[in-house]
């Protein structure tokens, strides 16, 4: 439902967004701003936590296949290995150090929103790997495609840890053809996709009783409290996790404990909450052969090899043009 007061004067587009999100019915936030240092940190725990098996699920693929992947992405020369949403890296540096072992010769293209996060990841590159070649792109992975457009080597595009899953389908869909309006015949892509499993190992792996994963989710509205001089009461939010086995969709949502009025000064508005009242935050996709050759083939791409995790069920597949 669209609202239809009259906006005041916003600027940057965490302002726009936090004002569209919490004056709509219902009330969303997008997860993209859950990455500021504190995030990015909470996140990465969240990462070595046992029950988010996503990241050992991918590390044990690349691990496994880093011989096989080497030879698929390097056997027509010279490469730009572009990551979206690069975030650590920790998972990539299997095939960095695999690829400079090799002496094979690409230059490493990590896109991330969070400027911390990249220039952490450019540090530890220069120490762990220092005849990679990196060249860190900040930005939205929209804005990055665009810059990457123009670059003249071939093509191997990562888009790992199922960070598709935090797209809409026909947002990941869009996002898809993009990436292929800019491919070329020889160029990859190389996408995680968490598969749909038993519900309850997807619900604890978003919802772990230490409850990082509730901080993590929390952290938009600390942003908001600190960048827009907002007075979110943190503890008065829960976090919930829902996910529906049929679409496979894991969301996250903050409930509103009580009714409260909340005060955003940077925006000039007062946000009113009734008790139970929700923001939905995050969608976390999780994926069947059906999903994924349906997304192929709405953005025009070919599968041509996949791999997969010996335990819980996750993904990596291959597109070319
Ligand atoms: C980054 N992204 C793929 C993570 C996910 O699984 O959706 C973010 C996350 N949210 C809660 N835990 C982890």
């Amino acid at each position: 439902m669209q609202n239809t007061n009259i906006a005041p004067v916003v600027t940057t587009e965490f302002e726009k967004e936090v004002h569209a999100g919490l004056t709509d019915y219902p009330k969303h936030l997008s997860s993209k701003y859950f990455y500021d240092k504190k995030g990015d940190k909470l996140f990465q725990d969240i990462m070595a936590m046992p029950t988010y098996y996503l990241t050992d699920c991918e590390y044990e693929i690349l691990k496994n296949n880093k011989e096989k992947i080497t030879e698929l992405f390097a056997n027509s020369g010279t490469f730009d290995l572009i990551e979206l949403g690069a975030g650590d890296g920790k998972k990539t540096k299997i095939l960095l150090k695999e690829f400079s072992d090799k002496n094979i010769d690409f230059t490493y293209v990590p896109i991330d929103i969070s400027e911390n996060a990249l220039n952490q990841l450019h540090n530890s590159c220069k120490k762990e790997l220092p005849k990679v070649n990196v060249l860190p792109i900040q930005g939205t992975y929209f804005e990055a495609l665009k810059e990457i457009k123009h670059r003249k080597n071939r093509k191997v595009i990562l888009f790992l840890g199922s960070n598709i899953g935090n797209l809409e389908h026909d947002q990941a869909v869009g996002f898809m053809k993009k990436i292929q309006q800019l491919m070329q015949p020889n160029d990859l892509l190389l996408i995680g996709f968490d598969q749909k499993k038993n519900p309850k190992t997807i619900l604890d792996a978003y919802n772990d009783q230490e409850g990082v994963t509730a901080a993590f989710n929390k952290n938009i509205l600390a942003r908001i409290n600190t960048e827009l001089d907002g007075n979110f009461d943190l503890s008065q939010f829960l976090h919930w996790e829902v996910y529906n086995p049929e679409t496979g969709s894991a969301k996250s949502y903050l409930v509103s404990k009580i009714e409260q009025n909340i005060r955003i000064e940077a925006l000039d508005l007062t946000i009113k909450f009734k008790q139970w009242e929700t923001i939905h935050t995050e969608i976390s996709q999780k994926y069947d052969d059906q999903i994924i050759n349906w997304l192929a083939k709405e953005s025009g791409l070919k599968m041509t090899t996949d791999y997969q995790s010996t335990e819980y069920g996750y993904k990596n597949c291959v597109f070319k043009k």
